[in-house]
């Protein structure tokens, strides 16, 4: 489905397919690879991947780094660490927040035009699907809204039920 004259497209699939010009990956503070998105990636992109962020000395919280794609279609993997879920009352709000402006700031930077984002902490990390979804579409829209740079957005979910928590949330934020 397609939102904000569309800017912005909610898909259902794998990430490690996408043509765009950045997918971000949803990593650690390690950026040394893991499971979940990060794991696809890494095998995905091969193993110049884990050289070049072996040698970023990792990322804090909220933060993002980028690195180029290597053997994945798209041109750049941009790292963002999501929060790990304690509640809601450690900040993890804003921290996620922050993965999505950080991630698409960085973007603009490097003259990323076309970027994926997956759904960033509601997998291992634990972050609430629909809590997330609404932090997720809210920082994208108010990023697109402020800049031009960025031609189009895509949050590729991974399965049918996340799709329908972004297309339901996506209708009721988006229009
Ligand atoms: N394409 C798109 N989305 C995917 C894919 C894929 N190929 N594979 C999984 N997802 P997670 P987190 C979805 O656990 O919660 C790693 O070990 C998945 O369904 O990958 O931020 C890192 O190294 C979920 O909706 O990331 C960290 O240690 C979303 O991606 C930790 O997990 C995020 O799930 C990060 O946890």
């Amino acid at each position: 489905m397609e939102y904000l004259e569309g800017r912005l497209e909610i898909i259902e699939g794998d990430i490690t397919k996408l043509e765009v010009d950045a997918i971000v990956n949803a990593a650690n503070r390690s950026l040394l690879g893991g499971g979940g998105v990060d794991g696809a990636i890494h095998r995905a992109a091969g193993p110049r991947l884990l050289e070049e962020t072996r040698a970023l000395g990792g990322c804090e919280t909220g933060e993002a780094k980028i690195t180029a794609g290597y053997d994945l279609p798209a041109g750049h993997v941009i790292h963002t660490v999501g929060p790990v879920w304690h509640g809601g009352r450690s900040d993890e709000d804003r921290l996620l927040a922050d993965c999505y402006r950080n991630s698409l700031a960085l973007a603009v930077e490097n003259g990323v035009k076309t970027i994926a984002f997956p759904s960033i902490s509601t997998g291992v990390y634990g972050f609430p699907m629909e809590r997330a979804t609404r932090i997720a579409l809210g920082e994208i829209k108010e990023f697109l809204a402020g800049a031009d740079a960025i031609e189009r957005v895509i949050c590729c979910t991974f399965g049918r039920k996340d799709y329908e928590v972004y297309t339901r949330v996506a209708s009721e934020l988006l229009g």
